[in-house]
């Protein structure tokens, strides 16, 4: 029996979530193209009869501006302790501006004594042979135990990441049951999945200042569970953007969320939305407390 903790590490948007999706096979971190979509360490685990690994999705290292963004910045450093390797994740579109701050984030994540794999990510994204002097530029980061490139959307080359992965293991115990995938509780995940939506679905700052939490979660005797969840945002103004005209966004958004949150609890879901304002919520300790960061 092997099994070890693997970090998934990167900026923002790299990348990281959609692959720990696809290592896992199943949704456990919400996606989006708006950078600092994860906010916290998400696990996904993947097992096998004889080999599990717990993988640890991160937020994107970026340089905090407000308190969530510290908090954020905890859970990167924490889900590097005592682990057996690191997963590097870059998005292979990548420009000569950006290598500086490629290797200050590398560097940040002090990982002397790890194994760092770099996940040469979007391949999809490019021909062939302009991806080899991207390789040759981004070898020079750092001294990598490998390099692979990868499509974390497409799930090119991911088995032979996950070969790679599978030489830092060693002889131990399974850490989670068989039938587990995430650490996350339900309530957890049906948060996010709505924040997911309106991340999507909104534009400009709105979608950074968007928190959801669920109020209430009840499965009633119908088989139905009713759901009741408050999206926060930071001003008015961004309060009627969310509703939208005649409610169309608002509807939207629980519409998209629904279908998700119905498939991941394999019931039929009554969701109801309302639309809170907490002035400035990313910068008050308590608030961020209150809605589940710890
Ligand atoms: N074309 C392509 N797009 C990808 C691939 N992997 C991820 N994306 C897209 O890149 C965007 C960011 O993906 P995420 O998985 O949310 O990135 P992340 O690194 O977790 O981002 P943060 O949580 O914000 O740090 C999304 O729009 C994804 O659909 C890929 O292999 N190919
Ligand atoms: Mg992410």
């Amino acid at each position: 029996m092997k099994s070890g903790f693997i970090a998934i590490c990167g900026r923002p948007n790299a990348g990281k979530s959609t692959l720990l999706n696809q290592i896992v096979g199943e949704k456990v971190a919400i996606v989006s193209n708006k950078p600092q979509t994860t906010r916290t360490k998400i696990l996904g685990v993947y097992t096998e009869p004889d080999l599990q690994v717990v993988l640890i999705d991160t937020p994107g290292i970026h340089k905090p501006h407000n308190k969530l963004s510290q908090r954020m910045e905890k859970y990167i450093y924490t889900a590097t302790e005592d682990i057996d390797a690191l997963v590097y994740v870059v998005d292979c579109n990548i420009k000569d501006a950006e290598l500086d701050a490629e290797k200050e984030a590398l560097c940040g994540l002090k990982t002397a004594d790890i194994p760092v794999i770099l996940a040469v990510n979007k391949i999809d994204t490019k021909e062939r042979l302009e991806l080899l002097p991207i390789l040759d530029k981004l070898k020079d980061l750092y001294p990598f135990a490998a390099i692979v490139p990868i499509s974390a959307q497409k799930g090119n080359n991911i088995p032979a990441l996950f070969d790679n992965l599978k030489g830092f293991l060693s002889e131990g115990p399974k850490f989670f049951p068989d039938d587990v995938i995430t650490d996350q509780p339900e309530r957890q995940i049906v948060a996010e999945f709505i924040r997911e939506k309106a991340l999507r679905l909104l534009n400009k700052e709105v979608p950074h200042g968007i928190a959801v939490e669920i109020e209430r979660m009840k499965l009633k005797d119908s088989g139905t569970y009713e759901i009741l969840a408050a999206i926060y945002c930071e001003k008015q103004s961004h309060k009627g953007i969310i509703i939208g005209k005649g409610g169309e966004k608002l509807k939207q958004i629980g519409k998209q969320a629904r279908t998700d949150i119905e498939r991941f609890l394999g019931t039929k879901v009554y969701l109801e939305l309302w639309v809170r304002v907490k002035e400035d919520w990313r910068n008050k300790e308590n608030f961020i407390t209150e809605i589940g960061f710890e």
